[in-house]
């Protein structure tokens, strides 16, 4: 397949090696009450994505390709989550306690989960991470590395945090990644424009991004 309407420039993959990772589209982030909104953000920005990745999710699960969703997750005894993560600014609730949605970015608890318009299928990948990457403390490069995977193709949320951390690490291990543009979303307008121009800068030094309907089409 070919993204012509890519940039910097065309991006090419074989639906065959090439997965679709849909970063930490949780409750925590999406939802009020949640991890995200402890941190003094307004979360119903992240919501408006919604239609978009559901469109790109049936999409790819048609076309019979590699699902791998994230969540950012910490063990219940926390032991897997820094006290430097915990105790990193002045959030109104901290990870680990509890909140509206049971404990804050904790795995199992409510919050934690999927939403519901992207909950994933039996059988499709769904990994706990404890960092903003995708490949840090996860068995992710495995696992692509069995299923011969050279393309990931992005959505999810926050652009500059978990999903731009994830194109690096993956850019790092040799990966063409690309972004959809309108399948991410930051509490920060700024940040986001400023992500998808750093991502793309200088002949796509982290990777590519385009427009979710540049996919559709090839899918179609
Ligand atoms: N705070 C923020 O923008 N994001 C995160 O903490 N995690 C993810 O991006 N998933």
């Amino acid at each position: 397949m070919t993204l012509a309407r890519a940039q910097p420039f065309a991006f090419r993959f074989d639906l065959a090696h090439a997965a679709l990772v849909i970063i930490d589209m949780q409750r925590d982030f999406i939802e009020p009450g949640g991890f995200g909104q402890t941190l003094g953000n307004d979360v119903r920005r992240l919501e408006a994505i919604v239609p978009a990745c559901r469109a790109v999710l049936a999409a790819w699960r048609q076309a019979g390709a590699l699902v791998v969703h994230t969540r950012e997750a910490h063990r219940p005894d926390l032991s897997d989550c820094p006290p430097a993560k915990r105790g990193r600014g002045a959030p109104t609730l901290r990870i680990g306690d509890p909140g509206p949605m049971g404990r804050i970015l904790v795995a199992g608890e409510p919050g934690n989960q999927i939403i519901p318009a992207l909950a994933p299928l039996a059988g499709e990948v769904v990994l706990d991470k404890p960092g903003k990457g995708a490949f840090y403390a996860t068995p992710l490069q495995a696992l692509l590395h069995e299923r011969g995977i050279s393309h990931l193709l992005f959505m999810g949320v926050t652009t500059e945090v978990c999903v731009q951390t994830s194109m690096r690490e993956a850019n790092d291990r040799g990966y063409d990644a690309l972004l959809l543009e309108d399948c991410t979303e930051s509490y920060f307008p700024a940040f986001k424009a400023a992500t998808l121009e750093m991502i793309r800068a200088q002949g796509a030094i982290v990777g590519w991004t385009a427009p979710s309907a540049a996919l559709l089409a090839e899918l179609a």
